[in-house]
């Protein structure tokens, strides 16, 4: 089971810490062979490298597209020695062993995430090295197969210790090769598919890769990990994080949350995220009135939030937020003043984008179930004031409809049942997650009367405001809490068996009611 490696085959991309390998390689007695530029960066730190193109008496050719392609490299990678006929036809065409492939592939995936064209990406599909890595994983009774710096470290540790490579080793650096591969066959399979317009729910196999493990899951005993999907794009997972505690897995989740959301609007916004579900929102003159007023929703959930904005901060902007204790703040940038502000709470995690979330791009949703997962395309939605039908005696005026829009837009991003109370562009109350819509609604309400008591008002803070109800209410009961609960309009899908009553119901508390005919579930 022990290999003592004589020949290894290094052709890499990513140079870093070749020097040092190659080295220590050589000195173990190993002889190496390479690729091209590979070949010249060895023999530049003045250690003896032998071409690739000697083995296989061919020049490397169409712009480096054919150069281990061949039977001498394959057949290196890939003869069981052990066999008769596999060794007999070695021998007959002078095919050496190779018993260490170190391999680092064409930067596809970050050519397509430098936005490098459509060109650039194709040329940077490698061929030569996937196969290289697969007939040397497939043969790993025989070949120790690296595809990064840690798998050569680990080999060389071996041979230092021992002189050989353990098939146990090899083994598991073959399952380490394959998902390599994988996962770069997946990038360009993902990559492709959107280059021609195909949604994910239609393509054969999705998957991503691997952009941090984390601590661990949803709870301590659980284990986690972060992958991204597909390209570049303004959001959590291509965030930047400037400061603050490792990243965790609520974390993520909670910032994807608050940011998809805050996307939506166009004035200066703040999200307050907790649990997934907004507990504030708010649009303002410049991002610190946006947030004290998203804050004055519910400032007790608020505590130990996420919060994401739509603008740069600035000082003044990072000043306000950072009043309560808040776990990450995810915006599209940050001013040099707002940065020396938030490194004054170092457990603060900051996460910098480069730019907003399309609210109404394309894109995938997954969820896991047991054993497999499900992937729908992004509620890209938009309700204008035309989409509207009002189905109520009562118009609503010029501000219920902003202020019904605003709700509106906010339910989409809130747990179902979602129930959103709002009034001049601030969230008054939020009822999330509930298993019956007449519920959402009476927990939005006691979140606004608590806020309008915070306040120091008379009243609750849903005094005169729209209420959102993300699906259509299914009896008058809920809409009935709404308008006990201060609401004077109302927007909801509409679409149920009994929505002549809910009108009716409506047009007897001389409420506005606008039917959206879009139904935005959120589970
Ligand atoms: O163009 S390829 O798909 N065809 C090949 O035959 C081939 N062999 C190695 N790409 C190929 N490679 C890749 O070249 C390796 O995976 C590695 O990324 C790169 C190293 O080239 P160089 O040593 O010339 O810098």
């Amino acid at each position: 089971d022990r290999v003592a490696p004589k020949r290894a085959l290094i052709s890499l991309s990513d140079k870093t810490g070749l020097e040092d390998a190659a080295r220590a390689l050589h000195d173990l007695g190993v002889e190496l062979v390479s690729t091209g530029g590979t070949r010249a960066a060895i023999a530049g730190f003045g250690l003896p490298v032998k071409d690739v193109a000697d083995l296989t008496g061919f020049p490397e050719m169409m712009d480096g597209r054919v150069k281990t392609l061949h039977p001498v490299v394959h057949g290196g990678l890939l003869g069981v020695r052990d066999e008769p006929s596999h060794a007999q036809a070695m021998t007959e065409h002078g095919i050496g062993g190779i018993d260490i492939a170190w391999i680092d592939l064409y930067p596809f995936e970050a050519t397509v995430a430098s936005g490098g064209g459509f060109e650039a990406a194709v040329e940077n599909i490698d061929i030569g090295g996937p196969a290289m890595i697969r007939s040397a994983s497939k043969n790993h009774g025989y070949v120790a197969v690296c595809v990064d710096k840690v798998a050569v470290d680990e080999v060389l540790a071996a041979l230092k210790a021992d002189g050989a490579t353990s098939l146990e080793l090899r083994k598991r650096l073959a399952a380490r090769a394959f998902a390599r591969t994988a996962a770069y066959d997946a990038a360009v399979s993902g990559w492709f598919a959107g280059q021609v317009g195909d949604e994910a729910p239609a393509r054969k196999s999705i998957s991503g890769s691997l952009a941090q493990t984390l601590r661990y899951g949803e709870n301590p005993h659980q284990t986690g990990a972060f992958y991204r999907t597909g390209e570049r794009r303004p959001g959590v997972a291509w965030a930047e994080q400037i400061q603050g505690k490792e990243l965790g897995y609520n974390n993520i989740a909670d910032a994807d949350a608050a940011y998809e959301l805050v996307a939506e609007f166009e004035a200066p916004a703040v999200v307050i995220v907790k649990h997934a579900n907004p507990c504030g929102v708010a649009v303002g003159k410049d991002l610190s009135e946006a947030y004290a007023r998203a804050l004055e929703c519910d400032a007790v959930s608020a505590f130990g939030g996420v919060i994401a904005v739509n603008r740069p901060l600035n000082g003044d902007d990072a000043r306000a937020i950072t009043g309560i204790f808040t776990e990450v703040v995810i915006a599209p940038g940050a001013d040099d003043e707002a940065k020396q502000v938030f490194a004054g709470k170092k457990n603060l995690r900051l996460l910098i984008t480069d730019g907003l979330p399309d609210p109404h791009g394309a894109g995938e949703v997954f969820r896991s179930v047991a054993g497999g997962f499900l992937v729908q395309s992004r509620d890209r939605s938009l309700i204008k004031p035309s989409d509207l039908k009002i189905v109520t005696r009562r118009q609503p005026t010029p501000t219920e409809i902003q202020d019904m829009l605003f709700a509106f837009t906010v339910a989409k991003h809130v747990k179902s049942n979602a129930i959103v109370y709002a009034k001049d562009g601030q969230t008054a109350g939020i009822g999330a997650g509930q298993m019956n819509r007449r519920d959402s609604a009476r927990i939005a309400a006691i979140r606004a009367r608590e806020a309008g008591e915070a306040k120091g008002l008379a009243h609750s803070l849903a005094e005169g405001s729209a209420c959102a109800s993300e699906a259509f209410f299914p009896f008058a009961d809920g809409l009935l809490e709404a308008i006990a609960a201060g609401a004077t309009a109302v927007i909801q899908p509409g679409g149920s068996i009994r929505d002549d009553e809910v009108i009716a119901a409506a047009d007897e508390k001389g409420i506005a009611m606008a039917f959206t005919g879009v139904r935005v579930f959120r589970h």
